[in-house]
């Protein structure tokens, strides 16, 4: 789907988000970021299309780079936020070790949350409209 000047496209198959985002690389796209209420509105409209309920999804948040300074896989600046309440916790005390990757809608507020990032979720891939390639 097109909105705001890029493409959103959700995949279906459950992965890491480290393969999410090589696959969305290989489209010349990323993981998508979203900046702003409506956006996430669209990219749930989509999940909701394909799969006829809001499941977990990975977008391209993380902040595996360094712990509490998230970062979007796009380059993009990191300012909206639809975090669930107490997120994000890092995983806290969880022996599965530390949670650094973003999913959404998580729990009954389909809010965002961090999780472990060889966890498998279907993905959304966006990519930037050229206007010079149409
Ligand atoms: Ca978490």
């Amino acid at each position: 789907s097109e909105f705001n000047g890029r493409c959103f496209r959700f995949f279906p198959v459950p992965m890491s988000w480290a393969s999410a985002q090589r696959n969305c690389v290989s489209l010349q796209a990323s993981l998508a970021s979203i900046h702003n209420i409506d956006e996430y509105h669209e990219i749930q409209r989509l999940i909701k299309a394909s799969t006829n309920e809001l499941v977990r999804t990975w977008i391209g948040g993380s902040d595996a780079q360094e712990e509490g300074t998230w970062l979007w896989s796009d380059g993009s600046p990191f300012h909206y936020t639809n975090w669930c309440a107490g997120e994000p916790n890092n995983g806290a005390t969880d022996p599965r070790g530390v949670q650094q990757c973003l999913q959404m809608n998580d729990k009954p507020e389909k809010c965002w949350d961090d999780l472990w990032c060889n966890f498998a979720l279907p993905f959304v891939c966006a990519k930037k409209i050229c206007p010079c390639a149409r």
